[in-house]
């Protein structure tokens, strides 16, 4: 009777929830609030209680079932479903310079098509592998905003003509990345310090994907692979798709002997950590996971009304999340997961957070609180987190398999974030 009458209320609630949205799409302002003092209370879901209320108390219980169950959610609500690997995918490499980066690098550039056909859907693929290397190397992978050729200097690198939002001090003209456009990004990338330490870098220009704006969708894998993965184009999103691309540069670490696919770090910074994040979520092939700024729909807390909202970035980016997402715009508290739990999905894999003390947007402490709040997922595989209870100061970095700083500065990916991750992949893997 109970859980009859809780039916009732429960459904009265959506319909009210619905009418809610249908005025939300002509409300004008969103608020934004950026005071800590005025948060209001919320609650979080716990990742260890089961639908029936039973309580998860072991790894393998949350293996075994919690974890499937909690991917699904997010899922269903947020990213959408995330598509296999294509049955006809290769890879062509298309050109290997042995002498790369002044004689420190081996560059490689693939082409990794999604299909058989000649003019299969594809990805460029550019990897630095550390020329001195007398085994497989641990890799750092991770999407670029603007192209392959803007994350170095490197005149070898193969110039992107794909689609590329414009912005003219980029070298990035009626939507095609100009000559101008080498090495603009290279600050977010530190791939000398990479090379040196003995890692391997990744990279793919994320439009190579899906271009990122509303329209992309028609020209990105979401329409041109729909048949081969049997989803239609709206069961996902942008961040998805990016997502998936990141899995398929996986698919081809595993084919390189030069690679130890075993230790290969996904990172990604601000809409590119939400989509490392999902890719990881979903993708238990990477072993180590670094959020870099991620921000609203990555790391920080979705119910916390601090920085970006659910709202605000369904509206500015409507392409990024399914539809389902939407229904939250006025009501976060009715989602039911928050972001703790998908950085949980991780567990027991080292998981790193990262903020910038400036990037109020992004909710530095939104993302701390987060990483605290998956903690007793990695506890039940005997994990230990951050240690602390409280935000570390700035440029402090606390934590063991779950390992949080909030660095000095603005929204970006520097080289101080870098060398932080350096040190916890050399950690993790046991390389000191
Ligand atoms: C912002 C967006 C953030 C973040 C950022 C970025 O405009 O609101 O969620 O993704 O872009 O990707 O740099």
């Amino acid at each position: 009777m109970l859980y009859k009458y809780g039916l009732i209320a429960y459904s009265f609630c959506f319909v009210l929830f619905f009418a809610s949205v249908q005025m939300s799409a002509s409300a004008q302002d969103i608020l934004i609030n950026q005071d800590e003092s005025k948060v209001p209370p919320y609650i979080l879901p716990d990742p260890l209680v089961r639908a029936d209320g039973k309580r998860i108390t072991s790894s393998q219980q949350w293996l075994q079932y919690q974890r499937s169950v909690m991917l699904k959610l997010f899922a269903d609500n947020v990213y959408g479903r995330m598509p296999g690997k294509p049955k006809n995918m290769w890879f062509k490499v298309y050109s290997i310079d042995s002498n790369a980066l002044q004689g420190k690098a081996i560059r490689k550039q693939v082409t990794i098509f999604f299909n058989s056909t000649a003019s299969a859907p594809s990805m460029d693929l550019l990897l630095y592998l550390p020329r001195s290397a007398k085994k497989p190397v641990p890799v750092f992978i991770g999407l670029n905003f603007y192209g392959n050729q803007t994350i170095h200097a490197d005149s070898g690198i193969h110039l992107s003509t794909r689609w590329v939002m414009n912005d003219e001090k980029l070298g990035l003209v009626n939507n095609v990345a100009t000559g101008a456009s080498r090495g603009k990004d290279a600050s977010k990338w530190a791939v000398e310090e990479v090379i040196n330490r003995g890692y391997g870098l990744a990279t793919a220009y994320y439009g190579d994907l899906e271009p990122d704006h509303p329209d992309g969708w028609k020209t990105g894998v979401r329409t041109t692979m729909k048949r081969e993965l049997s989803i239609n184009e709206n069961e996902w999103g942008a961040i998805g798709a990016w997502a998936w691309g990141l899995s398929r540069i996986m698919d081809y670490l595993e084919t390189d002997a030069a690679v130890d696919a075993k230790k290969v770090v996904i990172t990604g910074h601000s809409r590119l950590g939400k989509a490392c994040l999902w890719a990881a979520a979903n993708d238990q092939r990477f072993a180590i996971v670094v959020s870099n700024n991620s921000g609203e729909g990555g790391a920080a807390l979705s119910k916390r009304w601090f920085g970006e909202t659910i709202e605000k970035i369904n509206t500015s980016f409507p392409h990024w999340f399914v539809a389902a997402y939407k229904q939250y715009n006025k009501h976060p508290e009715l989602l039911p997961v928050d972001q703790h739990i998908l950085l949980a999905l991780i567990a027991p894999r080292p998981l790193y957070v990262a903020s910038a003390a400036e990037d109020l947007w992004a909710d530095p402490k939104g993302e701390f609180l987060s990483a605290k709040n998956a903690e007793p997922v990695y506890a039940l595989f005997g994990k230990r987190g951050l240690g602390v209870t409280e935000m570390p100061a700035v440029d402090q970095p606390v934590g063991e398999t779950i390992r949080y700083h909030i660095r000095t500065g603005k929204h970006d990916f520097t080289l101080y974030d870098w060398q932080q991750y350096l040190d916890f992949a050399d950690k993790q893997f046991g390389k000191e």
